[in-house]
């Protein structure tokens, strides 16, 4: 399989770290998102919504999203749990993270981490900074009661919510007062075989 994906993007580490953790060989193609690489037709040809991460299975099909590619790669593995309730909880915080979380606290870093000083979107981050803590609040009022999201064990709930929550500051949040939250990053940099965002 070979992943289409920014090192620096959060949702492009998610396919990275649970293929890491669930020992899945990949290739990497790096693509320049800020030159412009994913608006090329080469690349819409592969993910008409110029968007990356994009998973290229071995049958030669082309998985955009992170989120489909995160449910894709956990397939028989102890990511994804087999009964149908936890798998719907697993389902309920992933939407969540799309809706709720990544819009605004992956937005917010991409702000602060690639505009410029006087970029007329910085205006945008307090209204981002608002939305981000109530996603925070939420996910610190759930960890205070469960050590992962959705059963007993770390799945691609757990996956896709830390990827942009554990870089966080890079878009100005402060996660001091979110023990449970600071706890949860411990436990999932604990698994065997996880790796950092920047290591390739
Ligand atoms: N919902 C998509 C979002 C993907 C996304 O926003 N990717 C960003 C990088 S993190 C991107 O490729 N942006 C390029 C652009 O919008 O031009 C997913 O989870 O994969």
């Amino acid at each position: 399989m070979r992943v289409y994906g920014m090192s620096l993007s959060g949702n492009c580490y998610k396919l990275k770290l649970l293929m890491e953790l669930t020992g899945q060989a990949y290739q990497w193609e790096e693509v320049d998102i800020l030159a412009g690489e994913a608006a090329v037709p080469e690349f819409l040809a592969k993910n008409a919504n110029g968007k990356v991460p994009v998973l290229e299975l071995d049958n030669g099909e082309f998985l955009p999203e992170s989120n489909a590619g995160l449910f894709y790669l956990a397939a028989g593995s102890d990511f994804y749990p087999n009964d149908t309730l936890t798998q719907a909880r697993v389902l309920q915080w992933m939407f969540f993270e799309q809706y709720s979380h990544e819009p605004a606290i992956a937005v917010a870093r991409f702000i602060s981490k690639f505009l410029p000083e006087d970029h007329p979107r910085r205006a945008d981050l307090p209204a981002l900074h608002d939305k981000g803590y109530q996603a925070f609040k939420v996910m610190e009022q759930h960890l205070s009661a469960e050590q992962w999201f959705a059963g007993e064990q770390a799945s691609i709930a757990d996956i896709a919510l830390y990827a942009y929550s554990h870089v966080a500051t890079d878009g100005g949040f402060d996660l001091t007062n979110y023990p449970h939250i600071l706890r949860w990053f411990e436990d999932i940099q604990g698994l065997p075989g996880y790796v950092p965002m920047t290591e390739r």
